[in-house]
């Protein structure tokens, strides 16, 4: 069976990755099953350019078919801040809940309506002697006025779905991945191996 290394330190992402790569017949592996440990800095101005790099690293340093994410969120109102900074926006060591209150806060005078925000993701795909494969999601929201649901990981529990009317840290791991920027990025991916 081959393997597909799921090149991410994030825990959330690595949960919803392995559920549609399950369905590939690749051998899935993370990067502390095969022991890489290196944090990639990631110096591109866009997703593409993050995930690519970040792919291809991985890739080198384990020899294996990669996967790597470049996601975060865009609010329009912030110029679409904090996009590719979004895992840094409070500062480099800042929790979740960090990031969430200073977003908040940014947001405070911004009425409903113009709080439009969409989550995007970039999956890159190198398999070894390749170029680089990418594939993209979002999904659009609004951003709520306080934090609601447990579940999910990052800025969920602030991204309104009005359609919904929950919040994506309000929706089950099924119901997530099948609205979310990740889970349309990665359908794509999923589907294109699958076939191969
Ligand atoms: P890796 O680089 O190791 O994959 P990371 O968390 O640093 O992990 P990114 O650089 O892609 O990943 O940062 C994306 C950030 O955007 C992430 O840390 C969250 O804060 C946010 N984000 C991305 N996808 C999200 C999602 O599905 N739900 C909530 N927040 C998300």
């Amino acid at each position: 069976m081959s393997e597909l290394l799921i090149a991410t330190h994030n825990e959330g992402k690595l949960r919803e990755f392995s559920a549609f790569f399950a369905k590939t017949g690749y051998c899935l592996r993370s990067l502390n099953d095969v022991g890489i440990h290196t944090e990639v800095e990631e110096t591109g101005s866009t997703f593409e350019d993050n995930a690519a790099l970040k792919a291809t690293t991985y890739a080198q340093l384990s020899g294996m078919a990669t996967i790597a994410d470049d996601s975060g969120l865009e609010v329009d109102a912030l110029g679409g801040k904090p996009g590719v900074r979004s895992a840094r926006f409070a500062g480099r060591d800042a929790t979740d809940s960090e990031r969430i209150a200073l977003l908040l806060r940014k947001v405070d005078n911004v009425p409903s309506f113009q709080r439009t925000a969409r989550f995007r993701c970039v999956i890159a795909l190198k398999k070894p002697g390749e170029p680089v494969r990418l594939y993209s999601g979002h999904c659009n929201g609004l951003i709520a006025n306080e934090a609601r649901g447990d579940q999910g990981f990052g800025y969920d529990p602030v991204f309104f779905l009005p359609q919904l009317n929950k919040t994506m840290a309000e929706l089950n791991f099924e119901e997530k991945n099948a609205i979310s920027h990740r889970g349309h990025a990665v359908a794509k991916v999923a589907n294109e191996l699958s076939l191969e």
